[in-house]
């Protein structure tokens, strides 16, 4: 394409976006309690997220999983599976490849010790083929319907404590979710910035959660290319201190198409069209869910808190909702594939569905 070309492609993306940016609040919203199904689908369709108060107030999650005792008993000596890095990064782009975590499986009772050990100890700086000389981190992000009723989950013991779906989701969307998912993690870990296809009703119930959110119309600032997919491994199990952690690539090759820019610390120089982004900051605290629309990036820092029994942890409980496809689904992807021919991406085929649906 012509320098021209792009420069009216690129000025033009900037307008929709702004356009976009004066249609929504300036604060994202805030409701005092529940939604009815009218007001949630009113959320849905202007695809607004919102931080929604009171949703877990009668749940026993939202009291019981605060204390490490019921957590033990309930549990009962069970292994969980562990997503375990050097670095606190999993599924994240790493020295130029996207990086997937090491699964361990480990008893309960250890990762709230584990979790609880990271608070007074970040996580190291970290290059591959290095020891970091100090334990890693540890973060239960597996997102396969881990709290699912399908009966067989690792997380079964605590699934009478949430309910099986969000009322007024369900009422409004008409259906059931298709993911319910439970995050333990402490400060030490983040997730890097991704869309999903789901309706996202995200409920905190220990410590704090900030979410540096990317309206979709500003997805075409995050320069999305596919990477070479690899994994962490370390050089021996059990993971000590003088671990020597590797990035090895995945046999056979693959690639996973994922955002080159860092949100919260954007190398402008490098990504310029990200100067056309305005992130929007959203902090959720126990008790309040964030209703996270679909399609919107989002990349999620954590906080910890101090609970019953001496355990430290953040601890959530999501709900995912597959979206309806449709004009807006399509917008979106217009939006991202302009901004890729813009910064001179080419187009890739997709490898899965996830990384490209298409909807002919
Ligand atoms: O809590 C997190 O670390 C990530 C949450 C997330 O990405 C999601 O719910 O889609």
């Amino acid at each position: 394409m012509t320098s021209v070309a792009n420069s009216i492609i690129e000025k033009e993306l900037a307008r929709n976006a702004r356009q976009a940016r004066s249609l929504r609040p300036v604060q994202t919203p805030r409701l005092a309690g529940p939604p009815t199904p009218l007001e949630f689908a009113r959320h849905v369709r202007a695809n607004l997220p919102c931080v929604i108060a009171g949703v877990g107030e009668s749940w026993p999650a939202c009291t019981k999983w605060r204390s490490r005792d019921y957590l033990e008993s309930a549990m009962q000596g069970r292994k969980v599976t562990v997503s375990v890095t050097p670095n606190g990064l999993a599924d994240a782009v790493v020295e130029g490849r996207f990086v997937l975590p090491f699964e361990q499986k480990m008893p309960f009772t250890e990762l709230l010790d584990e979790l609880s050990w990271q608070h007074s100890h970040p996580p190291p700086a970290w290059e591959s083929g290095q020891a970091t000389g100090a334990p890693p981190v540890y973060y239960v992000q597996s997102q396969n319907d881990n709290l699912g009723s399908s009966g067989d989950s690792e997380f079964d013991p605590l699934l009478a404590d949430v309910p099986r779906d969000i009322s007024f989701a369900t009422a409004a969307l008409g259906k059931a979710p298709d993911a319910v998912n439970v995050w333990f993690g402490s400060a030490n870990a983040s997730t890097a910035v991704h869309k999903d296809h789901y309706e996202n009703l995200y409920l905190v119930i220990a410590g704090v959660k900030t979410f540096v959110l990317i309206p979709p119309t500003e997805l075409f600032c995050l320069y999305e290319k596919p990477y070479t997919t690899a994994h962490y491994v370390p050089s021996s199990t059990p993971i000590a201190g003088d671990t020597i952690w590797s990035i090895v690539d995945d046999v056979p090759s693959s690639t996973t198409p994922w955002a080159s820019v860092d949100p919260i610390q954007p190398n402008v120089a490098a990504y310029p069209l990200f100067r056309h982004c305005k992130p929007v900051i959203v902090t959720v605290s126990a008790g309040e869910m964030l209703y996270l629309p679909s399609m919107w990036g989002h990349q999620v820092l954590q906080q910890e808190e101090e609970l019953e029994g001496g355990f430290r942890a953040a601890i959530a409980v999501n709900y995912w909702y597959d979206m309806e496809y449709g004009d807006a689904f399509c917008a979106v992807g217009l939006g991202v594939r302009l901004g890729r021919a813009v910064a001179g991406i080419e187009e890739w085929e997709a490898e899965d569905s996830e990384s490209e649906p298409d909807v002919d």
